[in-house]
């Protein structure tokens, strides 16, 4: 209870330390240890709620990083730690800008010499966006772990504090380099390619279809696997080499879908549309010829699915070759939406694309 004491304390502006160079009051900055920079943009593991009753109602994006980091002395033990608040918002509210912020300042932070590692604490809502934007951008080996909490610091069994602990124990960790961008929730260390929010009200809500690669205990990595897509240091894409990110929207498959919605998004100047399909991808009779409609504008078509696992096969629910659409393989609409967002600062070849998602 005493990290609660520590973080309730803080809270209320009592002990409130401000970092701003590595090390903390506890302990003084040490050339032994990795030095880890945490970059804050709010969610709830910066949230705040009314009561130690209020694990589910409260205030996302309130407590600053330096409060953050303050109320955790344990991460010393680790790393040398400093934070920089990039944005303070609930994840649901991210856009592009917001990624690109974010991204260029990762990018800096990694080509320095005194930076070992990256941890970016996120909303949990967006934050395998995030993660997987990051892993297609960011040109380097270094450690990135993104991080977010199920439950506010002032809820009892609050998971914050741990999972940040287990971000930094990683992120300090030369064992995690290469490995793309990773996600530390509820003790598992995911990939920020493969991991998606599959619970929206619990602790342990974070999962990939194909398996973590590794568990974090107790400020030690336990690792069982490697990414075997593209990522970071492997990628085409540079962040340093682009400013903007292509309108992408998501149209969504249901039963009795009519063509309205992609009809409007069709005409709001997008150069990409995700077909969110029921089953393999499956595409709605109806909305066929819409959706065709739009490729001859010189829109990218691109098939993935509502169903949270699985893959989509080209060719299979739809002829894709001959309607020149794309397949997400087996990205989520929100990840295939951020992979078409860069890929498309690189082309617009649909045969291109398609390499790209099959490689990425
Ligand atoms: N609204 C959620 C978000 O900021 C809170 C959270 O779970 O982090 O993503």
């Amino acid at each position: 209870m005493h990290l609660l004491k520590n973080f309730a304390q803080l809270l209320t502006g009592v002990g409130f330390v401000a970092l701003s160079t590595f090390g903390t009051m506890a302990q003084a900055q040490t050339a032994t240890k990795p030095n880890v920079v945490i970059l804050a943009t709010g969610g709830t593991i910066a949230g705040a709620g009314a009561s130690a009753l209020n694990s589910a109602t409260y205030a996302a994006a309130k407590v600053p990083v330096d409060k953050l980091l303050a109320g955790l002395p344990e991460l010393a033990n680790v790393a040398n730690v400093r934070g920089e608040q990039v944005a303070q918002i609930a994840s649901e509210s991210f856009n592009n800008e917001t990624l690109m912020v974010l991204g260029k300042r990762v990018s800096a932070l990694v080509k320095q010499a005194d930076v070992d590692g990256i941890v970016v604490t996120h909303g949990t809502d967006t934050l395998e966006e995030t993660a997987y934007f990051l892993n297609l951008v960011i040109r380097t080996s270094k450690p990135i772990v993104v991080v977010g909490s199920m439950r506010p610091g002032t809820a009892l069994s609050a998971d914050g504090a741990l999972n940040l602990f287990d971000a930094v124990s990683v992120a300090a960790s030369k064992d995690a380099m290469g490995k793309g961008v990773l996600v530390t929730m509820n003790d598992e260390i995911n990939s920020g390619r493969d991991v998606v929010k599959l619970v929206n009200i619990k602790t342990e809500a974070f999962k990939s279809q194909w398996g973590p690669l590794g568990m974090v205990v107790e400020g030690n990595n336990y690792w069982f696997r490697a990414p075997v897509k593209r990522h970071t240091a492997q990628s085409e894409f540079n962040i340093d080499e682009f400013s903007t990110l292509a309108p992408v929207e998501i149209v969504y498959g249901y039963g009795n879908v009519s063509t309205t919605a992609t009809d409007a998004v069709g005409k709001s100047g997008i150069k990409a549309l995700i077909h969110a399909g029921t089953g393999n991808g499956s595409v709605a009779a109806t909305m066929v010829p819409a959706l065709q409609a739009i490729r001859a504008q010189g829109i990218q078509v691109i098939r993935s699915s509502r169903v949270p696992a699985g893959f989509v096969l080209r060719n299979a629910e739809q002829p894709d070759d001959k309607y020149d659409w794309v397949v997400a393989h087996d990205l989520n609409p929100q990840k295939a939406r951020i992979l078409a967002a860069v890929a498309l600062t690189k082309t617009s070849d649909s045969k291109e694309l398609q390499r790209i998602f099959w490689q990425y």
